[in-house]
C-alpha cells in the first residue's frame, strides 16, 4: 500500500475544516467580551509589534495576506493551528491534572470510532504493511486502584504516513478504533507501528515550510485519547526511541513521558510495548 496516492493537501484539509466545524467544539463560541477584547487585542498588538520590530515591507505584507487567504482555501486552518500553536494551549491547560501526560489532538481525530472489546485489533488490510504492534497497559486511579469502564480511542498513520478519512482509497475506519478495557482496567490493543509524518507539502502550510527552510516532518507517533466515566480525559501521543524527529518535531509535541519502551516479541511476531494510565477524578 505504500503506492496509494496521498491526495492534496486540499482535499485533507478540507475535510479536516468540516470535520470541526462539525464538532461540538465549535458550538463552543460563546468567549466573553472580555475574554475576546483582550486576548484579540494582545493577538493584534503582537503582530502590530513585529511588522514595527522588523520593518515589514508592502511586499512581505502583500505576501503574508496572500498566504492566509490559502490557508482558508485549503481548509489548513486546523493543521496550522494545531502545528503551530496547540502545543501551548495543551500545556497551558495541563498543568495542574495529576496522572498520565497528554499533548495535542492535531487534526486527524474523527469520534465515534468502531467499538472493540479488548483483547483488540484495529482494522487494517489483508497485506497490510509495517511491523505489527501489540500494545498493552492497565487504567489506575491516582491512588493506584484499578479503573473499570475506561476506554482507548486509538488512531494512527499508516506505514506510509496516511490517515484514513483524510487520504483517498483507505478504508474508512483503518487504523481508527475505541477499545473497552476489561473490568480489571487491562488493554491489549493489535495494530502496526505507524511510519513518520510528513505534513502536506503542497498546501499553505507545505508553502510556508518550504519559503521558510524548514521540514516538514513529525515523528511516528499514535494518537491516544483515554477516559472512563468520573475521570478526567486525556489526549495524548505516544511516541518511539530512535525517530530522528522525536527532537525536532514539527508540532513541538513530543514529551520524554510520552516515549514508549517498545520490546520485540520473544515469538518474533513483532514488537510489544506496556503503557499504563493514570486518570484524575473529574
Ligand atoms: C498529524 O498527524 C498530527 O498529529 C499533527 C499534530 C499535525 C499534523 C498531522
Ligand atoms: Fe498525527
Amino acid at each position: 500500500h505504500l503506492k496509494e496516492s496521498q491526495g492534496t493537501a486540499a482535499e485533507a484539509g478540507t475535510k479536516a475544516t468540516e470535520r470541526f466545524a462539525a464538532s461540538g467544539k465549535k458550538s463552543k463560541l460563546d468567549v466573553p467580551k472580555e475574554r475576546v477584547s483582550l486576548l484579540a487585542g494582545a493577538l493584534i498588538k503582537a503582530a502590530n509589534d513585529i511588522v514595527e520590530e522588523h520593518e515589514v515591507t508592502y511586499e512581505e505584507y502583500n505576501a503574508l495576506k496572500a498566504w492566509l487567504i490559502k490557508v482558508g482555501t485549503d481548509g489548513e486552518w486546523p493543521l496550522f493551528l494545531d502545528v503551530w500553536l496547540e502545543h501551548t494551549v495543551e500545556d497551558v491547560n495541563s498543568k495542574e491534572r495529576p496522572g498520565t501526560v497528554g499533548t495535542i489532538e492535531g487534526p486527524y481525530y474523527v469520534s465515534n470510532a468502531p467499538e472493540l472489546q479488548t483483547p483488540a485489533t484495529l482494522e487494517m488490510r489483508e497485506d497490510e504493511e509495517g511491523t505489527p504492534l501489540l500494545f498493552h497497559g492497565d487504567f489506575t486511579d491516582t491512588d493506584g486502584n484499578p479503573i473499570k469502564d475506561a476506554q482507548v480511542e486509538i488512531w494512527h498513520a499508516d506505514a506510509a504516513g496516511f490517515y484514513s478519512q483524510y487520504a483517498p482509497d483507505m478504508p474508512e475506519w483503518l487504523f481508527r478504533g475505541t477499545v473497552k478495557a476489561d473490568e480489571n482496567g487491562h488493554f491489549e490493543i493489535h495494530t502496526m507501528q505507524p511510519a513518520p509524518y510528513q505534513i502536506p507539502t503542497d498546501g499553505a502550510c507545505g508553502q510556508l515550510i518550504a519559503a521558510a527552510g524548514w521540514h516538514a516532518w513529525r515523528p511516528a507517533h499514535i494518537h491516544i485519547k483515554v477516559s472512563a466515566p468520573g475521570y478526567q480525559m486525556v489526549t495524548q501521543q505516544l511516541y518511539f526511541p530512535g525517530d530522528p524527529h522525536n527532537e525536532d518535531d514539527i508540532a513541538s509535541a513530543v514529551k520524554p513521558e510520552l516515549m514508549l519502551d517498545v520490546q520485540e516479541r520473544a515469538d518474533g511476531s513483532g514488537n510489544e510495548v506496556q503503557y499504563d494510565y493514570v486518570l484524575a477524578k473529574e
